[in-house]
């Protein structure tokens, strides 16, 4: 006897089919196999795919570093953006949990000089609203949607706003 559950890695789309189908006349005893085909796209529950990766929003506001740890407690980080399309998603996924493009964390940070992605991925492009970097307080993390608009804007990393995470399916 083999066992189905969790056979789409918690992938949620998937679809049940009969491989071979039970012979109610033969006398012997053929178990249904069952197999799942995961289709492509899918990531968990509350979660949004784009690009191969899963995206979510969460609106409790929490400084940079505390919306990180939620992030890595989901099994991910804090949300990269590598096109004027990803960052788009990004904003539209926003919009349409909370209902307003609410200002939030993404998870640029500025170490040193230098500007990374918490998930470990290339800081190969990003938008700055126009005189932003600005380093206003020493302003070091990435914040999206300042004020409702469509911004890119380095806050203080203390402040807290809600923050969308990403991770694998
Ligand atoms: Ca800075
Ligand atoms: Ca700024």
């Amino acid at each position: 006897m083999e066992y189905v559950t969790n056979r789409c890695n918690w992938q949620n789309s998937c679809t049940v089919e009969a491989k071979s189908p039970v012979d109610p006349c033969g006398g012997i005893y053929k178990y249904l196999e069952v197999f799942y085909t995961c289709q492509p796209g899918s990531c968990r529950p509350g979660w949004t795919w784009s690009g191969g990766r899963c995206f979510i929003f969460d609106s409790s506001q929490k400084n940079w570093t505390d919306a990180e740890s939620s992030c890595k407690t989901l099994g991910g980080h804090l949300a990269s953006f590598h096109s004027t399309a990803e960052y788009t998603f990004i904003r539209e996924l926003i919009y349409t949990a909370a209902g307003s493009y609410t200002p939030a964390w993404v998870g640029g940070r500025e170490n040193g000089t230098v500007w990374m992605w918490i998930d470990g991925s290339q800081f190969d492009f990003i938008n700055w609203a126009k005189g932003e970097p600005n380093n206003a307080g020493g302003n070091n993390c990435v914040q999206i949607n300042l004020k409702g608009q469509d911004y890119v804007n380095d806050a203080g990393c203390s402040h807290q706003f809600s923050f969308v995470c990403v991770r694998d399916p």
